[in-house]
């Protein structure tokens, strides 16, 4: 693995300690699985899940502020729910403190919590090596998801999309509309 990885795991362990550390090298890693199954560029991958939550921990008001000065929309249910505003924030803090100019993997972490309706490949391996990476274990129907996840990436998506939905309805959260949106799109494929 090249030595600009090893920079960025000691910088992000850093910010955002250790048990937030494991999860997003588990991201990688399942990041990497993925992108093997479905011949996407590793390293793109590798990078991608690394820093997809680069962002977690910045306070509320700097994401807002941050995307304010990118000119990045906040949506009704990131003002609500400003936990999720981490993905925008990440896309950001991405390309300004790790040096990520790759539009692939700033996008996919910009979008890693909600997903969008057609995502690209990339974003497809984050959204769901999120969900599955070995360390979650409190959502439902994770092993089926799991081995679905290698065999049709759609129907995973559709899967998580949908579970998502019902913990948010059962938490009575707000939802954001690409969550919806997402789920609609997938279910149909
Ligand atoms: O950052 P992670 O915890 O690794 O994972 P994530 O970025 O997917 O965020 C997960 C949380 O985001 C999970 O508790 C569900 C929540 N979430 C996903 N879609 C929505 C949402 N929360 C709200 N309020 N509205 C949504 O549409
Ligand atoms: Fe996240
Ligand atoms: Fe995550």
């Amino acid at each position: 693995m090249s030595n600009d990885i090893q920079a960025i795991q000691d910088k992000l362990l850093e910010s955002i300690g250790r048990s937030r550390y494991e999860h997003s090298i588990g991201v990688m890693h399942t990041a990497a699985c993925l992108a093997m199954r479905y011949a996407y560029p590793l390293e793109k991958a590798l990078y991608a899940g690394l820093l997809h939550d680069c962002a977690k921990y910045v306070p509320n008001d700097k994401m807002v502020q941050m995307c304010q000065m990118h000119n990045i929309p906040i949506s009704d249910a990131e003002l609500a729910e400003n936990s999720l505003l981490h993905a925008k924030a990440g896309a950001i803090l991405a390309f300004e403190e790790y040096g990520i100019v790759d539009e692939e993997i700033l996008h996919a972490i910009q979008i890693h919590t909600t997903g969008v309706p057609d995502m690209g490949m990339l974003d497809k391996i984050i959204f769901v090596a999120d969900y599955i990476e070995p360390s979650r274990d409190k959502a439902p129907n994770l092993t089926a998801i799991r081995e679905l996840a290698f065999k049709d990436i759609d129907k995973a998506i559709a899967q998580i999309a949908h579970d998502t939905l019902s913990y948010l309805r059962t938490r009575q959260c707000t939802c954001d509309p690409l969550t919806e949106d997402t789920y609609l799109f997938y279910k149909e494929k």
